[in-house]
């Protein structure tokens, strides 16, 4: 048994086949996650295994431009004398890592430490800022802790009551929906999903307004007297501040921002209120935005106020989006982070994980730049001049896409592991060809904090070689010791127990002998005398700050970076398709796939394509303020008048991210991938902005 290598549910499946041109997968049928279940990319997942154009030697960039294949000690010490070079003409903040939740926990922790120690660098940060951050911000300001789902998915299907803000399970998480039979579902999103058809109530706020929403249901909690005020007392803190906050916004002020009407602001309420058993879950649709963690944050007051979370049956969650967007933000490649969720500024934190890595905990860098501020300064004076790229397409998914690759092509070095020619891998000096899924072993958290073991049943092709192979080579090419980089995955698992031991994510009780026994080990799990249980469910007794009490926040609602305006008048927001995974790079090489979701487009409310001389089908140009998108029209009634809708899996001139732009939140640093103002005209007419059309 294995798992699916896409999203964050990790569904088990079972692998037949000696070999990547006969590999097929089918779905286990007692994993209680997906519970016989898997979407279409899961069952075609072997695909990329076998894909046609797959990396199978090592390419440099030669003097006539093209990437030329070599060997992997030609490679790997070119790499290595440019990185030196570079240190020691500008400093070792001169190169940048950019990590993901893609990666294995092993891969995401070498990745880090191999930054810190190997590098010396504070310049590493990885996609799942564009991911989870949102989320996470408000998670650990809440309840002290940030685990996705603090629960099992499980307990899903045992709700009478699950609100969904800006979250499409039925097509990112389909197996999901099995869990959500029984509940009633309460469905925000501006548009009508295949999750909202589902829905007992959809709430259909523009884009961008969800802080506003969120403020509304908590005013209409306390009002309508829903408040759970014992609940309130004896488990939480910060409720005045926040209500002063909340108060103003009675619904017809909502109903006036959002568009969502009072009444059913008040049936969600009373839907909730009256639920013996009821979860508030968020996903990127509420996060995704130059607000997003005071959003997350709103979301969580309203699942306090109703006395929700740390209860058995009822709860808050966010549903995590990449296969290890869990793992991936607790070992250390975010920028201000150390393993097992630690503060890289913390002095304990850096004495604990300097120990573990055997070297001075003086010698540690401090915290680097975000995810998109990573980005947005390579290649310039201050900025890193060489970038390694591990498990990421930033050239699709980053916003403001143009800038991005602007910045990319100015560093001295690009050097991109990965096992498809990805775009980003186009751009790059020097090309690693790495190991796939089923090749490889490892562990994965999924969206509940289980921990899951990927196992290699297939050989890897000849001439590719693992991450962790790849970090070893360069790492001892940099001079460190080789046993500092371990290439066993179960060797460095055992090295991130005891880095995560006594941190908040704490795996040190976790060993691949007690997964391979069958054993559903959800962290936290400390190493004690005896074999700890690990942590289904957290906060039933308390919540993690030293108080034990959860936290509200003083949020208040503010508009998004860009408002819509005679130029710009259309909300564009992006998202996914059920066919495509998140930049593409893997799916777009599936036959099925690519048919079932072949090309970009953008989708648009009938009346609102009247209005703009727009048919279906036809050709469109849509422009923001940052860029502009060449896209096919679908005319769909699912889309409010004044929004519409591009999905980010494609590259070129039909790349949503194209559009989006630099505004970033200020606490979580995350990107406002979900609005921007757009117009949208057919792509023969004139441009609005008076400029002439490319
Ligand atoms: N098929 C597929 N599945 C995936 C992935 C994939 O790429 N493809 N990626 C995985 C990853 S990494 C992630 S993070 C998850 C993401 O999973 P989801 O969060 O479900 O995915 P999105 O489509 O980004 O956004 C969800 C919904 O937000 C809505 N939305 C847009 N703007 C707003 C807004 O302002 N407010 C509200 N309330 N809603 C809004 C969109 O209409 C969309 O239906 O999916 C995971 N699963
Ligand atoms: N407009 C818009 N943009 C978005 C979003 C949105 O909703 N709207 N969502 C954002 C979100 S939530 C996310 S998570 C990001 C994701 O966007 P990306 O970070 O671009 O994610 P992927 O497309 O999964 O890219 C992963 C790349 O790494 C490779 N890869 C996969 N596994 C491994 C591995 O183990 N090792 C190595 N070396 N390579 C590997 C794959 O082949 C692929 O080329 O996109 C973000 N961008
Ligand atoms: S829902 Fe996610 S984990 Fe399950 S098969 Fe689909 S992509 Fe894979
Ligand atoms: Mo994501």
């Amino acid at each position: 048994m294995t798992h699916c290598p896409y999203c964050a549910l990790q569904c088990a499946t079972l692998l037949s086949g000696a070999d990547a041109p006969s590999a097929t997968v089918r779905p286990d049928p007692v994993f209680p996650v997906n519970r016989g279940g898997l979407c279409q990319k899961g069952w075609t997942a072997p695909e990329v295994l076998r894909a046609p154009d797959r990396l199978r030697a090592p390419m440099v960039r030669g003097p006539d431009g093209e990437l030329t294949p070599t060997d992997w000690d030609d490679a790997l010490d070119l790499v290595a004398d440019r990185l030196r070079e570079l240190r020691a003409r500008h400093g070792a903040d001169a190169v940048g890592v950019f990590g993901s939740g893609g990666l294995t926990n092993e891969k995401a922790y070498a990745l880090g430490k191999f930054a810190r120690v190997a590098l010396a660098t504070s310049q590493i940060d990885y996609n799942g800022r564009f991911c989870m951050s949102s989320a996470a911000a408000a998670a650990n300001a809440a309840f002290g802790l940030d685990r996705g789902l603090p629960f099992p998915v499980s307990d899903l299907g045992e709700a009478d009551v699950v609100l969904l803000a800006g979250s499409n399970p039925a097509e990112t998480m389909p197996p999901l929906m099995r869990h959500l039979e029984r509940p009633q579902l309460i469905v925000i999103d501006p548009r009508a999903t295949r999750t909202a058809e589902r829905a007992a109530l959809h709430l259909r706020p523009a884009p961008g307004t969800d802080l506003a929403l969120a403020l509304g249901l908590l005013h209409l909690a306390v009002t309508e007297g829903r408040l759970d005020e014992d609940y309130v007392k004896e488990r939480t803190a910060g409720f005045e501040e926040a209500w002063q906050q909340a108060v103003g916004w009675w619904p017809e002020q909502v109903e006036r921002i959002t568009g969502v009407p009072a009444s059913d602001q008040r049936e969600a309420v009373r839907l909730l209120a009256e639920a013996p058993r009821a979860y508030v879950l968020t996903g990127r649709g509420a996060e995704q935005h130059s607000k997003g963690s005071d959003t997350a944050a709103a979301f969580v007051n309203l699942a306090l106020a109703l006395g929700l979370p740390g209860r058995i049956g009822s709860g808050y969650g966010t549903l995590t989006g990449q296969g290890n967007g869990q793992g991936g933000r607790e070992h250390g490649q975010k920028a201000d982070q150390l393993p097992g969720y630690r503060m890289i500024t913390d002095p304990d934190a850096r004495a604990h994980v300097a120990g573990v890595w055997g070297v001075d905990a003086e010698a540690l860098p401090g915290p680097g730049r975000s995810a998109y501020e990573l980005l947005d300064a390579l290649g310039t004076a201050q900025g890193p001049r060489a970038l390694l790229v591990f498990g990421s397409n930033p050239v699709v998914s980053a916003p403001r896409a143009a800038h991005v690759a602007d910045r990319l092509s100015a560093l001295d070095l690009l050097v991109v592991a990965d096992f498809v020619p990805s775009e980003t891998a186009a751009l790059a000096d020097v090309v690693l060809p790495v190991a796939q899924w089923a090749e490889e072993e490892g562990t994965m958290t999924n969206l509940e904090g289980r921990v899951l073991r990927r196992r290699p049943l297939l050989s890897p092709p000849p001439g590719v070689r693992t991450d962790l192979e790849v970090l070893r080579g360069l790492a001892v090419r940099l001079g460190q010791p080789a046993h500092r980089f371990p290439t066993a995955p179960r060797e460095v698992f055992a090295e991130l127990r005891r880095a995560s031991a006594g941190g908040r994510a704490d795996y040190s009780g976790i060993s691949y002998d007690r997964l391979d026994a069958g054993e559903a080990l959800h962290w936290p799990c400390p190493e004690g005398d005896g074999a700890h249980p690990g942590t289904p469910r957290l906060f039933l007794d308390r919540f993690a700050h030293p108080d034990g009490r959860a936290r509200f926040a003083p949020v208040d609602h503010r508009p998004s970076a860009a408002v819509p305006d005679a130029t710009f008048p259309l909300l564009a927001t992006t998202g996914r398709l059920l066919a495509h995974y998140q930049s593409g790079a893997q799916t777009r090489r599936v036959p099925a796939l690519l048919a079932a979701a072949p090309a970009p487009f953008v989708e648009v409310h009938p009346d609102t394509a009247l209005r703009y001389g727009l048919a279906d089908g036809e050709p469109a140009v849509v422009r923001s303020a940052h860029g502009s998108v060449e896209a096919r029209v679908r005319l769909s009634r699912a889309l409010r008048a004044d929004t519409v809708f591009l999905p980010f899996h494609f590259p070129g001139p039909g790349a949503a991210n194209l559009l989006t732009g630099s505004a970033l939140d200020p606490r979580s640093r995350m990107p406002e991938f979900k609005v921007t103002a757009v117009a949208v005209t057919p792509s023969v007419a004139a441009d609005p902005t008076g400029d002439e059309a490319p």
